[in-house]
């Protein structure tokens, strides 16, 4: 992966060089050049907004209520990372919810409960594909995490390569698996372990703890808390100070910390989903899965 990074060679120091000399006199790109040079896509549950003049995208997820992680929308994720994968003035992304108070509620419980074990094999494919693109991508990644983010949406904030929360008491992330009596595959552990350590993930695994914004920042789940309404803002500015450093070099630095987690996936892609299939599929799983839908929606209630 080292190699394809060199290879595909994003802008590099000559794109900082010449991004810098589309610059005026003080520095600031004209607001007429941002302008002529955004660049907006919108699928149904996915707004991008890709600024040229900064080689930066915003994906913004939009999938009501709760931008829960269906075959659909991981399908439109995907995608759009590709796309932006493929131009290669894109440089930086930075995910958040358009959804008010949550970023991603995880997978979408209705595509694990009740499903024919094939429609579970082609969702988990789907959830495979997303971990893989956005971990091994070469754009620097921030999630702005906007709102609660549980299990599969926490795993999402976990493969950018920084994370920006809104100090919020009422929010949360973890990877909280086992409160849903299901268990959180090796590739979801190690991208934890690879973020807070062995200790802090057994702990938050076996418990399916979900932490407060500044219980998170203390086991280093997320790297910065701000308020609410900065959270996009302070991720740009951020964003900039990542594409300050030479692409390859950060392009290779960022594989060679993540490849051993992303081979060990990729060589068992197949039996992780027959795994995934034969678990949850059981008796005993889809009876959990159950009880715990009632629960949200008694909550609710
Ligand atoms: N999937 C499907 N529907 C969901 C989900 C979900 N993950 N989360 C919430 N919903 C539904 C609710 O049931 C409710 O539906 P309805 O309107 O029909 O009653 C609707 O979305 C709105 O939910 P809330 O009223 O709860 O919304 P709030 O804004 O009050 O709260 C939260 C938002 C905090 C996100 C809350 O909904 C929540 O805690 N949701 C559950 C999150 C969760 O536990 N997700 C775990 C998913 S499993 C996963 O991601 C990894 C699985 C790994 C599998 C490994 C197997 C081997």
């Amino acid at each position: 992966m080292a190699l394809r990074a060199c290879l595909r060679g994003r802008r590099g120091l000559t794109g900082v060089l010449s991004q810098l000399s589309s610059c005026n006199s003080h520095g600031r790109v004209s607001p007429v050049l941002i302008a002529q040079q955004r660049n907006n896509s919108t699928s149904q549950k996915i707004q991008v907004d890709f600024d040229q003049s900064t080689g930066v995208a915003v994906m913004r997820m939009q999938n009501p209520p709760v931008n829960s992680l269906s075959l659909e929308f991981l399908t439109e994720i995907c995608i759009n990372v590709e796309k932006l994968e493929m131009d290669k003035s894109c440089r930086g992304l930075i995910i958040t919810s358009d959804r008010p108070k949550v970023f991603s509620a995880g997978l979408d419980i209705l595509e694990m409960y009740g499903k024919t074990p094939e429609r579970c094999a082609e969702f988990w494919k789907a959830v495979q594909e997303m971990w893989l693109k956005l971990y091994s991508s070469n754009m620097a990644t921030i999630a702005a995490i906007n709102g609660s983010s549980p299990a599969g949406g926490c795993l999402m904030s976990l493969t950018c390569d920084y994370r920006i929360m809104a100090d919020n008491p009422r929010y949360t992330i973890g990877l909280n698996e086992t409160l849903l009596g299901i268990v959180a595959p090796f590739w979801f552990k190690d991208t934890m372990v690879n973020t807070v350590g062995n200790r802090s993930t057994e702990l938050a695994l076996q418990l399916g703890l979900l932490y407060s914004p500044a219980e998170a920042l203390k086991v280093g789940l997320v790297d910065q808390l701000v308020p609410e309404d900065q959270v996009l803002t302070t991720a740009t500015k951020t964003m900039s100070k990542w594409l300050a450093i030479p692409d390859h070099a950060r392009q290779i630095t960022k594989s060679m910390m993540r490849k051993p987690t992303i081979d060990r996936l990729m060589s068992n892609r197949e039996s992780d989903i027959k795994n995934f299939v034969g678990f949850i599929t059981k008796g005993s799983v889809q009876k959990s899965l159950g009880m715990y839908l009632e629960m949200l929606k008694k909550r609710k209630a």
